[in-house]
């Protein structure tokens, strides 16, 4: 009897050490230019690549993706751009990766409640804020750079049409980086429910106010204000110090030359969300909808604006992402 039992447990045993071995393999790949970063402990930047396939046309989408990655360079960081290819979380993509992406049709936009399915059935996935913070919480890269993040949408307290971006925010222990969130959005609603995640919200500069994405200015002051990359990166180490594993937002108002009318954008939006809701745009489906039909109406200025942004932040996250590094080491 105690022998079967021994022989029981230690074919258990073999089998328990067999799934661990098996689920212990790294769930992602990294390129090998972000392999080497981490070898040598060099600053590292993640980017999300939603923006790519759903946020932007090609080809500007496959310009601004290189762009960013090269000023994140310049800045003496690495970038990783994060996505699902094939079903492979991937960390870091080739030049022929973005190339591909930027292209490609049918990948999914890939949030928290998408990332498994979309793995499971080898399938391409592009990742949201909330997504690529997950990538990021996996491998380690506590910087991350986008130029909006979701939010509460307007009647969302009707509609529960909440962006798992804020959610994610607040159960991780990443920075990131944006210019605020676009006034397609609720923004106080969307401050409202960060200050519930327990996300540290930091406007970026000397302003204190809470960007808007297309402008500099949205009405709501942010808690905090970081007057430099030091700064936000010395909030980043207490916060880890602390182990409080819940997030930190840093919003770069858009630079002011790029800035847009605030009337002329708002006026867009109204007609835009009328637009979606004629045509019954529901779900994972509104945010790409608005920002296309935003971009439409103003003869693709707001691109522009998106496009200059994103790389300013680019540049400000980097500069943070090697602050950060120098406080690790
Ligand atoms: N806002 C933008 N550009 C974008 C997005 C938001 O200005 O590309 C994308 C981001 O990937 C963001 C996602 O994480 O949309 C949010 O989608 P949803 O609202 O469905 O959570
Ligand atoms: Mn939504």
């Amino acid at each position: 009897m105690s022998c079967l039992l021994r022989v029981t447990s230690r074919v258990q045993l073999a089998r328990s050490l067999s799934i661990t071995r098996r689920y212990s393999v790294q769930p992602f790949v990294y390129s090998d230019e972000v392999r080497d970063a981490k070898a040598d402990g060099k600053p590292i930047v993640a980017l999300e690549s939603t923006i790519i396939t759903h946020g932007m046309p090609y080809p500007r989408n496959l310009e601004t993706a290189l762009e960013v990655e090269d000023i994140i360079r310049r800045q003496g960081a690495t970038p990783a751009t994060i996505a699902i290819l094939k079903g492979q979380l991937t960390i870091g993509l080739t030049q022929e990766k973005i190339q591909y992406l930027a292209k490609a049709r049918g990948v999914i936009k890939t949030s928290r409640r998408d990332i498994a399915a979309v793995v499971a059935a080898k399938r391409d996935g592009a990742t949201t804020v909330a997504g690529t913070i997950i990538a990021s919480e996996l491998a380690d890269i506590p910087v991350f750079v986008t130029g909006g993040i979701g939010g509460v949408h307007r009647e969302g307290e009707d509609t529960l049409d909440v962006s798992a971006d804020l959610t994610e925010l607040g159960r991780s222990k990443t920075l990131v980086v944006c210019s605020g969130v676009k006034s397609i959005l609720d923004i106080g609603r969307t401050l409202e429910y960060l200050e519930t995640q327990g996300v540290t919200v930091c406007s970026f500069g000397e302003s204190e106010e809470f960007p808007a994405f297309y402008t500099t200015r949205s009405g709501y002051k942010a808690p905090f204000c970081v007057q430099n990359s030091s700064q936000a990166a010395q909030i980043l180490m207490a916060a880890h110090r602390l182990q409080l594993s819940s997030g930190i937002l840093v919003a770069v108002p858009i630079p002011d030359e790029h800035a847009m009318d605030g009337n002329l954008i708002e006026t867009v939006i109204k007609n835009a969300l009328v637009e979606a809701n004629n045509q019954g745009i529901r779900g994972k489906e509104v945010t790409p909808f608005l920002l296309a039909a935003v971009s439409a109406a103003t003869g693709g200025a707001s691109l522009a604006a998106n496009i200059a942004l994103i790389k300013n932040n680019a540049k400000v996250g980097a500069d943070i992402a090697v602050q950060f590094q120098k406080l690790r080491n």
